[in-house]
């Protein structure tokens, strides 16, 4: 057996999604500018994929959404237009943002320190999310832009958009939210929430890699980053991808499709997993409260148990997991999100990220429970850090520093 559980990091395209886009590879494959009908014979494809895409996050409107090329360049697009629009050309100088952000958006605002703006990164509680109330303490006069992701990609935990979204449009700030992994897991309402800009990836819901999209609340102005014809209104140039576009629509029409059910049942299995886990291994624990976390995810800490070192007999077992974020896990360091809610190193060192999806079967999940279980014993007869832990004949066993659940 073979078992998938890093869908944080992406997802199987469903046949569906791939159904759907393979005549725009082959038979439609005009482009979408040209006048003649191979061009124009995909513009109803276009449009729907436009519709099923804003009406899954119930935008108020088609052009509110921006086809990009994944995430990250969404992520770049705001902060980077941001920078020009409100810093470079206005009267502002100030970015807020947290500690635990993706990448994108950490990198892009060491950038922009290095341009001269000055960038807050907020902590998280131990919970591992930013409370509102430090988002307001940190707002100035001379604020552009607060940058608050939905959902946490290694932990699941799901930030206070709502509340942050009042206090940003009391303030008179733009909000940004990297809605990456909330977006076909939990409802995402931009128009019930107060949110100028949304970043998506397609790959993190059972769409193709390489297509993304951001929301732009009222198509509001935003400079463009990628300059060139005049693809998508003139706001983001390139040649659209026909049927990543396609795949990306129908991806986010199937995942907001009965997602109650979708996700109930995913967090089934993953409540069956975790609970498992926890109560078979001695020891361990889980980062974020569960019902504030996205249905699919678990962040496992296992005493004694370095990450890398489970990874690796987790993939001889034919189970693909990660230590944290995909992008991240080349480098060996530890946990940034169990670092942030104060873990010390060793601890951060043992993060498991385990990421369920709509496909994931039962069996998978007993196959993950009995492997995990045997694996960890393997590792913690090897483990000198686990060793310094074990109870004395009549000592006590260390505290661990995060919660048991
Ligand atoms: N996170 C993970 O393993 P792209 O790569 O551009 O499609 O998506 C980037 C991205 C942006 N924001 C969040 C919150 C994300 O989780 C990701 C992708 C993967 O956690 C790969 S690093």
């Amino acid at each position: 057996m073979q078992v998938y559980m890093d869908n944080n990091a992406t997802t199987m395209v469903d046949p569906e999604v791939l159904e759907a886009m393979m005549p725009f590879f082959k038979e439609q494959y005009g482009n979408p500018n040209s006048l003649h009908k191979f061009g124009t014979a995909s513009h109803p494809a276009i449009s729907k994929a436009i519709d099923q895409a804003y009406t899954a996050i119930n935008a108020a409107d088609a052009d509110d959404i921006i086809f990009t090329s994944c995430a990250t360049e969404s992520n770049n697009w705001v902060l980077q237009a941001v920078w020009v629009d409100k810093i470079l050309n206005g009267d502002k100088n100030h970015i807020v943002t947290t500690e635990v952000e993706h990448p994108s958006i950490l990198s892009t605002c060491k950038f922009l320190e290095e341009q001269g703006v000055k960038v807050t990164y907020l902590p998280v509680n131990e919970q591992g999310i930013v409370e509102a109330h430090t988002v307001r303490s940190f707002i100035t006069e001379k604020t552009a832009l607060v940058s608050v992701m939905w959902a946490n990609n290694e932990t699941g935990m799901i930030f206070p958009i709502q509340e942050i979204g009042e206090i940003c449009k009391e303030k008179g700030v733009l909000f940004h939210s990297d809605g990456v992994q909330a977006v076909g897991k939990i409802p995402v309402d931009v128009q019930a929430v107060n949110v100028d800009f949304m970043s998506m990836s397609a790959h993190k819901f059972h769409g193709p890699k390489g297509i993304g999209a951001l929301y732009i609340k009222n198509s509001q102005a935003l400079s463009p980053m990628l300059h060139g014809g005049e693809h998508m209104g003139g706001r983001r140039s390139g040649t659209l991808n026909v049927p990543f576009i396609v795949g990306m629509g129908k991806a986010m029409e199937i995942a907001t499709t009965d997602m109650d059910a979708k996700m109930a049942k995913i967090a089934a299995q993953r409540d069956r997993l975790e609970d498992a886990l926890l109560e078979a291994i001695p020891e361990t624990m889980t980062v974020g409260d569960r019902s504030q976390r996205t249905p699919n995810t678990i962040l496992i800490s296992i005493r004694g148990v370095e990450g890398e070192g489970m990874l690796w007999d987790l993939n001889n077992g034919q189970i693909g997991a990660s230590t944290g974020s995909a992008c991240a896990s080349e480098d060996l360091e530890a946990n940034t999100v169990m670092l942030a809610i104060g873990a010390d190193n060793e601890l951060a060192h043992t993060g498991i990220r385990l990421s369920l999806s709509r496909f994931t079967t039962d069996e998978e999940v007993d196959y993950v429970i009995n492997h995990f279980k045997d694996a960890v014993s393997r590792l913690r007869a090897i483990s000198s850090s686990y060793a310094k832990v074990q109870p004395t004949p009549g000592g006590e066993v260390q505290e661990c520093e995060l919660h048991h659940h």
